[in-house]
Formats: C-alpha cells, sequence, structure tokens
C-alpha cells in the first residue's frame, strides 16, 4: 500500500497548493453500481501528481473495492483520502482514522423501534418483486432497501424505473419522518434502490471535519480549496449538502464522462 502511494509527491509537496478534489462515486467516477474505467484511473493518477484526491461515498468501503479497485490493488492506494459511509469510515494515505458509529449513537432500543417499523413497513409494501436483506446495517449509517440489496442488476433497474413512477422511497421516507420526528435522522436517496438513514450532519459533509484536520497533524496542509465533484447535486440528493456548502467549490457533473472533461479543463489546460 505505501509503496504505490510513495510514487507520488508528499501532501504538502503537491504543484497545486493546499488544494483537495473530492469525488463522489457513483454516476460521478464509475457508471452506478458498475467498475471505474481504466481511463478514469489514469486521469485520476494523473491529478494525484498535481493535487490531493479523495473520494467520499455513501456506500462501505468494500463496495467502493469493488467499483475503483482491483484484485491486486487496494482502492485505498488510488486516493490520498478515502471517505467510505460519507467519511464515517476514512482511510488517509492508506491508514485508518478515528470513526464513530450509528448504532452507538442511536442507542438499541430506539434501533429496535426503527429497525421494526422499517420490516413491518416493507412486509406491507406491494411492489413487484421483493428479494433479501431490507436492511444493511453498517457502521455509520443504515441502508434500508425495499426490494432488498440481493437484487440483480436487472431486478434494480426494473425497481428503480418502478419507484420512478410510484415514488414508493419517497412516501417510505416521509412515513420514517412522521413516524420518528425526534430522532435526528437524515434520510437520503442516493442510488437506484434504497435509502441511506443517518443522524443530522453525518451526510457528506461529515468527511469535511477529517480535511481540516490536516492542517494539524505533523507537515499538514491547510486545505483551502476543496473541490467537490458529484452527481446528485439537487436537493434531496446524496450530493447536495456537500455540493452546497461553503467550505466547497461545487462540481455538478452528468457522468464519468462530464467528471473527466471539467478535470482537464481545471488542472490540465
Ligand atoms: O452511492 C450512492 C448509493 O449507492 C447505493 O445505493 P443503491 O444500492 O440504492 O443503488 C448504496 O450503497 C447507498 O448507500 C449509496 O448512498
Amino acid at each position: 500500500m505505501a509503496q504505490a502511494a510513495s510514487i507520488y509527491p508528499p501532501l504538502n509537496e503537491r504543484p497545486v497548493k493546499n488544494t483537495v478534489v473530492l469525488f463522489d462515486v457513483d454516476g460521478t467516477l464509475t457508471p452506478a453500481r458498475r467498475s471505474v474505467s481504466p481511463e478514469m484511473l489514469q486521469l485520476l493518477s494523473e491529478l494525484r501528481h498535481k493535487v490531493a484526491i479523495g473520494f467520499v461515498g455513501g456506500s462501505d468501503l468494500a463496495k467502493q473495492q469493488e467499483q475503483l479497485g482491483t484484485r491486486e490493488i487496494p482502492v485505498t492506494t488510488l486516493f490520498d483520502f478515502c471517505f467510505a459511509e460519507n467519511g464515517l469510515t476514512a482511510i488517509r494515505m492508506g491508514e485508518a482514522l478515528a470513526s464513530h458509529s450509528f448504532i452507538k449513537w442511536i442507542g438499541e432500543d430506539k434501533y429496535k423501534q426503527l429497525a421494526n417499523f422499517i420490516l413491518h413497513y416493507i412486509a406491507d409494501m406491494d411492489i413487484p418483486i421483493k428479494r433479501g436483506t431490507f436492511i444493511e446495517f453498517r457502521n455509520g449509517m443504515i441502508n434500508v432497501s425495499p426490494v432488498g440489496r440481493n437484487a440483480s442488476v436487472q431486478e434494480r433497474h426494473d425497481f428503480e424505473a418502478f419507484d420512478k413512477e410510484h415514488q414508493v422511497r419517497a412516501k417510505f421516507v416521509e412515513a420514517l419522518k412522521q413516524r420518528f420526528p425526534d430522532l435526528g435522522l437524515t434520510f437520503s436517496i442516493g442510488g437506484q434502490i434504497s435509502f441511506d438513514v443517518f443522524p443530522h450532519g453525518w451526510d457528506k459533509t461529515y468527511c469535511l471535519q477529517h480535511i481540516a484536520n490536516e492542517k494539524n497533524l505533523p507537515g499538514g496542509v491547510d486545505y483551502t480549496t476543496i473541490h467537490f465533484f458529484g452527481d446528485k447535486t439537487y436537493k434531496g440528493g446524496n450530493d447536495w449538502e456537500i455540493y452546497e456548502d461553503p467550505r466547497t467549490v461545487g462540481h455538478s457533473v452528468k457522468n464519468p464522462e462530464d467528471t473527466a472533461e471539467e478535470l482537464k479543463k481545471l488542472f490540465f489546460s
């Protein structure tokens, strides 16, 4: 890991000073739930010689490894900062940073009430098909899927189309907000088949505290310019908060090709 990282200049010697570029994963660096292209990896590697780079994704690190890494190459060697689950799991130059957990924050009793409500709601929901894993329990959040996370690629597409027409997820989120108005939870529809549930403020802006802390490390960098690239930058999308945050320069992109074009304009022209 350290070997792959060592071919890049140390963070405080990158030519574009005091700047870090953060990327959403799905729809920004990769097509939804698919692998990154070799062209994008090459571009990111060239970019990393100039400036610090990181990703911030809602999914857990295992999924980002699947999409961005390979069997031989750990994703943690491809970026200076890896922020999985919005930064609740954070890796800096291959080393894990301190993390917090959703279950510690919410407590077992309240979590049980929430999980019971979700499972009853899904049991009563009339949708064309159901698979398995309706709640995925992660470190910094839970992910709720009416069709279930075991859906195949085709089943994902079918659910997404059904949801567009019937607003299944939006209605589900409304029911949760009504039932649990005091829990301090944010509900974020970011992907095709599910939504994420986490405490207020544990959206993608959570990772910015790790970036801010860089200046306190020995030889650390004060990142005064933080670029963020994302595709779900509209209100309600899971890139919205960090895109709108005054600490970042937001770039709204349509797909990975658009990201590449924008990066070339910003850093390679
Ligand atoms: O990164 C966006 C979302 O990707 C997945 O969503 P879905 O499975 O619904 O396509 C999930 O990992 C979700 O947590 C994440 O926000």
